[in-house]
């Protein structure tokens, strides 16, 4: 592994530890096909499991850090200048679908800033990490965003709304303007997979617009990391508190913002 500090030491082994029981659990899924009450139980409990994994991981190495999880809310720690910010399962309908695109997201949080980021998609064994000032890496290979400088060959990624929530109409004027313009658009259901596949140059933007801290915080590092730009919608960086996220290489950034803005239902 390319980032060897004890606190990225600490992350991944916490990330593969969770990982290990969200697999095994992956892999029941599909026996559970008969009831969608069951499934929806069961993966409830999957991801409960692994948020209760990490938590316990991370806590034994650094037992004053505060959390803000997912799952569990805020629990504050004895140390004000830390916190862990937990996605345990993000990608969470696709893994109730057997599809093996969901990922455990880990931020660390020092002063209100992002230090250092892991997000783990263990299906495909893919490890991706951040920490402040030493770049973003993919298992062993350093990471950069992608150079692609035309709109018209650039693939975005995005997130819709779920069916309860608003924005679906100003979601589909983005989508509408960004289409009309780019190589082509992705919703593959992890925001944190989202950020890391601009990190790795795979995505030149992504776009998304309602989520949470936790599905962003590790993911918004490791995106700077790799070069790249993230802000929320204004182009300000209230990104973790409004839940709106704009994420691109230095290309592509100004104009998605340029295009969102302009977007009206
Ligand atoms: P989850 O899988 O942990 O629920 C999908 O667009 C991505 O956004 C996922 O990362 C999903 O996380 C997250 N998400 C969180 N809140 C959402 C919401 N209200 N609508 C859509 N996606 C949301
Ligand atoms: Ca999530």
């Amino acid at each position: 592994m390319a980032l060897q500090s004890p606190i990225m030491n600490l992350m991944v082994a916490a990330a593969r530890k969770a990982a290990r029981g969200l697999v095994r659990d992956f892999g029941e899924v599909e026996q559970l096909q008969v009831s969608k009450k069951g499934v929806s139980d069961f993966v409830t409990t999957a991801d409960l499991k692994a948020e209760k994994t990490l938590v316990a991981e991370l806590n034994k190495a650094r037992p004053g850090y505060g959390f803000l999880l997912e799952e569990g809310g805020v629990r504050a720690g004895t140390d004000p200048h830390f916190r862990w910010i937990v996605d345990p399962l993000d990608g969470t309908l696709n893994f109730m679908h057997g599809i093996p695109h969901f990922a455990i997201s880990i931020g660390l949080e020092r002063d209100g800033e992002i230090v250092a980021g892991v997000i783990y998609q263990p299906v495909g064994d893919e490890m991706f990490l951040a920490e402040k000032g030493q770049g973003a890496w993919l298992n062993n290979r350093r990471l950069r965003v992608s150079a692609r400088r035309l709109p018209e060959e650039s693939l975005f990624a995005t997130g819709i709304p779920f069916k309860d929530r608003p924005g679906h109409d100003e979601f589909l004027a983005q989508c509408r303007a960004v289409m009309a313009v780019s190589a082509g658009i992705r919703r593959q259901g992890s925001a944190a997979l989202d950020l890391a596949y601009v990190a790795a140059g795979r995505y030149e933007g992504y776009w998304e617009t309602r989520i949470h801290a936790w599905d962003m915080a590790a993911g918004i590092l490791l995106v700077r990391e790799a070069g790249g730009f993230v802000t929320d919608l204004a182009g300000g960086s209230t990104m973790l508190e409004s839940g709106d996220i704009v994420a691109a290489n230095q290309q592509m950034h100004p104009i998605l913002l340029d295009l969102l803005a302009k977007a009206k239902p």
